[in-house]
């Protein structure tokens, strides 16, 4: 697939997917949806990548849906829930269950399903010019693309609901303090930290890391028992793979361990 709205590159391990609407704040088009799950779609199957980053090119990381579309007639009231589910439910899922850390840069406001977007990483690394805000209630919306579930999960009930019925914007200090974000990096060493994070990401335990976000995840919705069920049968087989043994070997020949993913 030729890709238009996104930029899309693989250097060192790590997968490098920009929006690419920066005159918009790369707000979500129908064509940005489909070419994100082109890239999740590849970079799933993709041996060389073993950490994705998702950022945004200009000032913004992304200000959610592009609501020209909505007068465009692209996405009209009737068939909302239908381009939620065909576009950006799939991309969250996506994200989600990627088998690798997924780094938000969030460079700039992220809004609406981007912010949702954001939510679905792994770790959020903001830029301290990023701002946050559930846009949707100012346009009469609620909170989708997965916003009600990932949001709470992450800063609390009582701040989520806050956000969410507020609409009001957080800048990135207040989303540090709140647990909305990982790290804050001043503007001028954004970039520079962000790849050290992604290429620190990439050199890991693929597999492990993989097994960690599947294994929280579901605690989620799982009892303590249940978990320590799964945990004994996650860390059974990653003890038989070769990130282990070269894990092992490396501690014990007090050198750092050079782990392949597998
Ligand atoms: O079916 C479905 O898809 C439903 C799903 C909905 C999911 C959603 O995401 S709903 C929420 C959609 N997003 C919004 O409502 C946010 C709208 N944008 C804003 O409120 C503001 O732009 C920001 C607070 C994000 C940033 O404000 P500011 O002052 O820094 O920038 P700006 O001047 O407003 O925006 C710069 C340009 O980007 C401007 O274009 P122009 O006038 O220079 O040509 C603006 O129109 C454009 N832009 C920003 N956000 C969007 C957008 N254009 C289209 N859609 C946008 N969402």
């Amino acid at each position: 697939m030729e890709y238009e709205e996104i930029d899309y590159r693989v250097e060192d391990g790590v997968g490098w997917m920009r929006l690419r609407r920066p005159d918009k704040l790369n707000a979500l088009t129908t064509r940005m949806a489909s070419e994100a799950l082109d890239v999740l779609a590849g970079a799933r199957e993709d041996e060389a990548v073993r950490c994705l980053v998702i950022t945004g090119e200009g000032r913004g990381f992304c200000a959610g849906q592009d609501l020209t579309e909505f007068t465009a007639g692209v996405a009209t009231p009737l068939d909302v829930g239908e381009h939620l589910r065909s576009g950006y439910n799939r991309m969250i899922t996506a994200i989600v269950e990627l088998p690798m850390p997924v780094v938000a840069g969030v460079n700039g406001v992220a809004a609406g399903a981007g912010l949702s977007l954001a939510l679905a990483c792994d770790v959020r690394i903001a830029s301290d010019a990023a701002r946050f805000l559930q846009a949707f209630v100012r346009i009469g919306l609620v909170p989708d693309s997965g916003g009600n579930w990932l949001l709470p999960r992450v800063v609390g009930y009582a701040k989520a609901l806050e956000l969410s019925i507020t609409g009001d914007q957080v800048d990135a200090a207040e989303a540090l303090r709140i647990g909305l974000v990982n790290r804050v990096v001043p503007a001028e060493e954004f970039d520079a930290e962000l790849a050290e994070f992604a290429g620190r990401m990439a050199q890991a335990p693929t597999r492990a890391i993989a097994a960690a976000k599947e294994l929280m995840g579901q605690s989620l919705r799982l009892t303590l028992t249940e978990t320590l069920e799964r945990e004994a049968l996650t860390q059974a087989d990653l003890a038989g793979s070769p990130d282990f043994a070269e894990g092992v070997r490396a501690f014990l020949e007090k050198r750092p361990p050079k782990f392949t993913g597998r």
